[in-house]
């Protein structure tokens, strides 16, 4: 009976196996670190997983000699003799551990003072410097040049970028495995982390705090290019005006006007930014942080009915929108674009 139930295990450890690919979901993964910060997070797993093994190893040598060694045997009829307290074994079995602990604990603490950042601009003068507000469930990015970006934030490669991390709601978590640890986004606390990626490229990053129904989807990226094409994007995120990008969209501009959308989405500095600042959407690599970008289907569905794809997220649904009011607002939306389509990241 008990065997027949163990084999129920099967299908179930077969499942687990096949979940495990989802971790490895492109660079969503600590297991391969592209920069310092997450190289030392690397370097202390092995190590830990070193010190565990080597434990685990002689615990279990010790443990099988002895259960051989001095088992039961035919003809033994008295206890053998019972020891206690023999002072050299104390000794060596307090004094390992804290010499692997202390193996431990010498890289965890100049690491973690290493890669520590004050969230006090006026001491990262020379850095790039970029407050993070954690929203339900989109992520908004200011920079210290005046603009606002939504749900990718640009970074220069092979810089020390520090992110002063707030929340707006609820707790969220910002983290970028690739890249380094996580830390919370608190509403009325202000944290730091400071990042650095060593190639240009396109790290993902995952909300890490349970925040709400549509915790899950909230993702963003952090897309890091190389110095000059960093200032150059920068520049061309303050040059963004409404209107002039609208040039070629002119009833989509009017649209978003006339249907209030403009109230929650900053567009090139005007506007409120109670949602993400679209000056840049065009350029986007998701829709809302976790969509496919291209289908234009998708994006009219979600400006009728944003709940049906991130439920209780914070957009309201705008059903009596008409046909050539979404199909003018996707043209200008698409339109939105600083970098350009053919990028590569
Ligand atoms: C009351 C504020 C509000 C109004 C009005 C509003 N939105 Fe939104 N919008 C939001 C919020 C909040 C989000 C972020 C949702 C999320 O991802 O959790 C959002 C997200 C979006 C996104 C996805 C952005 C991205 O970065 O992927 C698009 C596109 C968008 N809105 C378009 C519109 C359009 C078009 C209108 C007008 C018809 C509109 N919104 C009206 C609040 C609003
Ligand atoms: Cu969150």
């Amino acid at each position: 009976m008990m065997r027949k139930q163990i084999w129920r295990l099967v299908p179930v450890a077969l499942m687990l196996f096949l979940l495990s690919g989802c971790l490895g979901e492109e660079n969503l993964t600590a297991l391969d670190p592209k920069g310092p910060a997450a190289q030392w997070i690397y370097d202390n797993m092995l190590l830990s997983i070193a010190v565990m093994t080597f434990v685990s190893i002689v615990v279990f040598v010790i443990f099988f000699l002895v259960i051989f060694k001095f088992r039961r045997k035919d003809g033994d009829e008295e206890l053998p003799k019972q020891v206690h307290g023999n002072t050299a074994m104390e000794i060596t079995w307090t004094v390992i551990p804290i010499i692997l602990l202390i193996i431990l604990f010498i890289p965890t603490v100049t690491g973690t003072f290493d890669f520590h950042v004050n969230a006090d601009p006026s001491e990262h003068e020379d850095a790039v410097y970029i407050k993070v507000t954690g929203h339900q469930y989109w992520w908004q990015f200011d920079y210290e040049e005046g603009f606002t970006a939504g749900q990718e934030v640009y970074i220069p490669a092979g810089e020390d970028v520090v992110f002063e991390l707030n929340a707006e709601d609820v707790i969220h978590s910002f983290w970028v495995p690739a890249l380094g640890g996580k830390i919370d986004n608190i509403p009325g606390v202000t944290n730091a982390l400071t990042l650095n990626a060593d190639e240009p490229g396109v790290y993902k990053g995952k909300c890490a705090e349970l925040c709400g129904p549509s915790h899950a989807l909230m993702d963003f990226k952090v897309i890091a290019l190389e110095r000059d094409e960093y200032d150059a994007w920068v520049e061309d995120m303050l040059a963004v005006e409404q209107e002039a990008t609208a040039a070629n969209a002119e009833a989509g501009y009017e649209a978003f006007q006339e249907n209030a959308c403009i109230s929650c989405h900053a567009i090139g500095g005007q506007g409120m930014a109670t949602g993400p600042a679209l000056t840049n959407f065009g350029d986007r690599q998701t829709l809302a942080g976790v969509y496919d970008i291209d289908d234009d289907e998708l994006l009219k569905e979600w400006i009728r009915d944003p709940q049906s794809l991130k439920q209780g997220n914070n957009m309201p649904a705008h059903p009596d929108i008409s046909d050539e009011d979404l199909d003018a607002i996707v043209e200008y939306l698409r339109s939105l674009q600083v970098r350009g389509a053919d990028q590569e990241y």
